[in-house]
C-alpha cells in the first residue's frame, strides 16, 4: 500500500492499535522503497525520509510508530548507493514485520501462562496481544471466561467481542461504566499498550487507568501484554508522550453541540496508567514487574538513546 494511503488509514483509524499500525508503516517504508526510482543516494534518502515524517504524523501517541519507522529507516545507514539504501531498508522492514508478527506469538504463550482453569478475565479497548494471551489459554483448553468493555467512543469493545465470539470464548459485554459492578467477579485484568515509558507508566485506550484503579482497589491483578517496541525510549531524555485528542464529533453529535455554546467537549483517545497498579508487563522477551522498563529500553532500544548521545556529545550507550 502506498504511504498517503496508509497514512490516511492510520489516521482515520481503519488501521488501528499500535503493533498493526507499525507492520502498517514498515509495509508502506517497504513499497515505498522498491517503488523509487532514484539516481543518487541523496535524493532516495530524502524521499524516504519525506514518507516517514507523512507516516510519523498520523497518530502520536502509540510509540510502536516512531519505533517502527526508526527501525526501517536506519536500514539507510552506510549505504553508499540508492540500491543499497533500498536493499537496506526493505531488508529492515521485512525484519521489523516478522519480529513483530514473532513477538505477538511469544507474548500469547507467555501471557496465557498468567491464565488459569477458570479464570474471568477483564479487557480494555481491543488489543490484539491481550487478546493473543487469552485466546492461547483457551486453545490450551483453559476453561475461561471474559468481561469485554464497550470502550467509548470509538466502540472497539465491539471489535474485541467479536474476535472472542469467533474463538468460542463466553464472553460479557459491558459499558465501560460497570467495570467497578464486575471487577470482584474478575481474577485477572490484561490490557495492551500504546507506550510505557521509563518509570513503566503504561499509556493505552482512554479508561485504562480507572480499570486498573478499580482493580488494585479490589485487589485484582492487572497485566499488560506489550511488545518491545512499545517501550518509549525517548521518556529516558524526559520527553514526554503526547496523548492525542481526537474529534469532539466522536463524543457528542455536532448538531447537539452547537445547541450547548457552553459546554466543551474534551476527547482524550488515551490515559496514563502508574506502574503502582500493573502487576508485569508480558513482553516476547518475558514478563517483566514494570519498575523494569528502562532494562528493556536500554537493552532492545538502545539505538535510539545513543543518539541522543551523539546528539549531546555524551558517551554513548549500547545501542546499534
Ligand atoms: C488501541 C489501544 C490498544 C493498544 C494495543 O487504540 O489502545 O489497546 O494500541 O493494541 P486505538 P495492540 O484503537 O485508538 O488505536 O496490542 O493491538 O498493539
Amino acid at each position: 500500500m502506498s504511504v498517503p494511503e496508509t497514512a490516511k488509514k492510520i489516521k482515520s483509524m481503519e488501521i488501528r492499535g499500535a503493533g498493526r499500525i507499525a507492520r502498517a508503516a514498515a509495509e508502506a517504508l517497504r513499497d515505498h522503497a522498491l517503488s523509487l526510482k532514484a539516481r543518487s543516494t541523496d535524493s532516495f534518502r530524502q524521499e524516504m525520509q519525506l514518507a516517514a515524517a507523512e507516516l510519523v504524523a498520523t497518530r502520536p501517541t502509540a510509540v510502536s510508530l516512531p519505533n517502527a519507522v526508526h527501525y526501517v529507516m536506519a536500514g539507510l545507514d552506510d549505504a553508499l548507493t540508492a540500491d543499497e539504501a533500498q536493499v537496506g531498508v526493505v531488508n529492515r522492514a521485512e525484519r521489523f514485520i516478522q519480529s513483530s508478527q514473532h513477538a505477538v506469538e511469544k507474548i500469547a504463550e507467555f501471557g496465557a501462562r498468567h491464565i488459569r482453569d477458570g479464570d474471568v478475565l477483564l479487557t480494555h479497548c481491543n488489543s490484539e496481544v491481550a487478546l493473543g494471551c487469552i485466546i492461547e489459554a483457551h486453545r490450551q483448553g483453559k476453561e475461561i471466561e471474559v468481561f469485554a468493555t464497550e470502550v467509548r467512543p470509538r466502540n472497539q469493545g465491539h471489535i474485541t467481542i467479536r474476535t472472542l465470539n469467533d474463538a468460542g470464548i463466553k464472553t460479557n459485554f459491558i459499558v465501560d461504566s460497570a467495570v467497578r459492578s464486575f471487577i470482584n467477579d474478575v481474577d485477572l485484568v490484561i490490557v495492551g499498550a500504546d507506550a510505557v515509558t521509563v518509570n513503566g507508566a503504561v499509556v493505552n485506550k482512554i479508561g485504562t487507568s480507572q480499570v486498573a484503579h478499580t482493580a488494585a482497589e479490589a485487589r485484582v491483578n492487572m497485566i499488560v501484554a506489550a511488545e518491545t517496541y512499545k517501550f518509549a525510549p525517548r521518556t529516558v531524555v524526559g520527553e514526554l508522550i503526547r496523548i492525542e485528542e481526537r474529534p469532539p464529533g466522536e463524543v457528542l453529535a455536532d448538531e447537539i453541540a452547537k445547541t450547548l455554546p457552553h459546554v466543551t467537549v474534551r476527547n482524550p483517545a488515551f490515559d496514563v496508567t502508574p506502574a503502582e497498579y500493573i502487576d508485569l508487563i508480558v513482553t516476547e522477551q518475558g514478563a517483566i514487574p514494570p519498575q523494569m522498563a528502562y532494562v528493556i529500553i536500554r537493552e532492545y532500544l538502545g539505538w535510539d538513546i545513543a543518539e541522543f548521545h551523539k546528539t549531546f556529545d555524551m558517551h554513548p550507550g549500547n545501542g546499534e
